[in-house]
């Protein structure tokens, strides 16, 4: 028996109709839209260029951007897999290329479910600090979301007379019962799509914490390199914290740095792995310390902790954020000493700011400018 190929054709549940897949689109294109620009941000926020700017206020604004990208990455992902379920008969067309452009645009079609899948498959594990595959996760996710972005414009580009028309078109009208219709695939997408965002949402929206179970970070204030594992866990009693400056060095044990003025504030961690938590720090303010070793108000700071062999090791407060009140030389933590894994003897926490660039186990500032 010959088994006969499916024509394109052949296909008739309202899910391939040209309306649902248009407004699948385009539910899709806003989530990619948001997470491309938050996801732009954070990185350039970590790897600012000159011209870049980025406010230490509103506290929290680093941790909406970047709620809103793991958020609208998690929304994506049921809303490409029901997109290319809407389009997959379309494999079945022939001839496989009508035409020289026809095939690279089927071509470019290929490019983008595979730069769309890539990113949101490396932003799950991320979250999930599965970090199953070998190479360095910032530069390679941040790479491939242009690839994503550049093919999804020429896709919309080149789609766009049938995306109008299509979405024109009420997906109303012609249901058969006991069929599945137009507007039931696209709501049964939504509810999916909202159920994966509530599921997770939680990680960084305070009062969805409670209701979701997939949230991945659920501690109070979840802990992300511990003390132990950093080599963090004894402080030398010597300790001393060392301040360079241009005019020379000045160091400080725990004692003095207590004695200085202290300011408390309510500031997020906001990890760029999507999960924030809010807590009440108390410390010396960057500020504060500036003018305690004479340096110029607003000076940039270089941060180095003592931990050794890490990526993380350093972090650069820029100006914004040294002339922020609220930047803190963390000493205590709800009112307790700082405890070894949330970075004692002091730590930086500075308002709208990447978790990663919150360094812990400080031993040395260096005032550049
Ligand atoms: N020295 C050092 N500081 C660090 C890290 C680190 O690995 N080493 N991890 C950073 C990251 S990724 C985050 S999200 C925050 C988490 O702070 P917490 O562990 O106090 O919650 O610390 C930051 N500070
Ligand atoms: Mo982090």
């Amino acid at each position: 028996m010959k088994v006969k190929v499916p024509a394109e054709e052949d296909f008739k549940s309202a899910a391939h109709d040209e309306r649902v897949t248009a407004r699948l689109g385009l539910w899709l294109g806003i989530c990619f839209g948001l997470c491309f620009v938050t996801g732009l941000l954070s990185h350039a926020i970590q790897h600012p260029p000159t011209w870049f700017y980025w406010p230490s206020r509103p506290v929290n604004l680093y941790r909406v951007t970047q709620g809103t990208h793991v958020i609208s990455g998690v929304a994506a992902i049921p809303l490409l897999l029901a997109k290319l379920w809407s389009v997959y008969p379309k494999l079945f067309a022939r001839p496989l290329a009508k035409s020289l452009v026809n095939l690279v645009e089927r071509g470019s079609i290929l490019l983008l479910s595979a730069a769309a899948f890539f990113e949101l498959i490396t932003g799950i594990l991320n979250v999930a600090q599965n970090y199953a595959f070998p190479f360095f996760f910032p530069p390679v996710h941040y790479a491939v979301a242009w690839i994503a972005v550049g093919s999804i414009l020429i896709h919309v580009a080149v789609k766009l007379p049938i995306v109008r028309r299509a979405l024109k078109a009420s997906t109303k009208g012609d249901e058969r019962p006991g069929v599945l219709s137009r507007r039931g695939f696209l709501r049964s997408t939504g509810v999916v799509t909202g159920v994966a965002v509530v599921a997770t949402a939680g990680a960084t929206v305070p009062f969805l914490r409670r209701v979701s179970p997939l949230s991945w970070r659920t501690a109070d204030l979840p802990v992300n390199r511990s003390a132990l594992a950093a080599g963090m866990t004894r402080l030398d009693p010597g300790w001393r914290l060392k301040v360079i400056t241009p005019g020379g060095t000045r160091q400080f044990s725990l004692d003095e740095l207590n004695k200085l003025p202290q300011t408390t504030a309510e500031l997020p961690i906001a990890c760029v792995e999507g999960w924030s938590a809010s807590a009440t720090w108390t410390g010396v303010s960057i500020p504060d310390l500036l003018h305690a070793v004479g340096a110029a108000p607003g000076a940039e700071v270089r941060v180095e902790s003592m931990e050794r062999n890490s990526i993380y090791r350093v972090s650069v407060l820029p100006s914004p954020h040294t002339s922020d009140a609220k930047t803190l030389l963390a000493l205590r933590l709800n009112g307790e000493v700082l405890n070894a894994d949330h970075g004692y003897p002091c730590r930086i926490i500075a308002p709208s700011r990447p978790g990663v660039l919150q360094t812990k186990w400080v031993g040395t500032l260096e005032v550049l400018s």
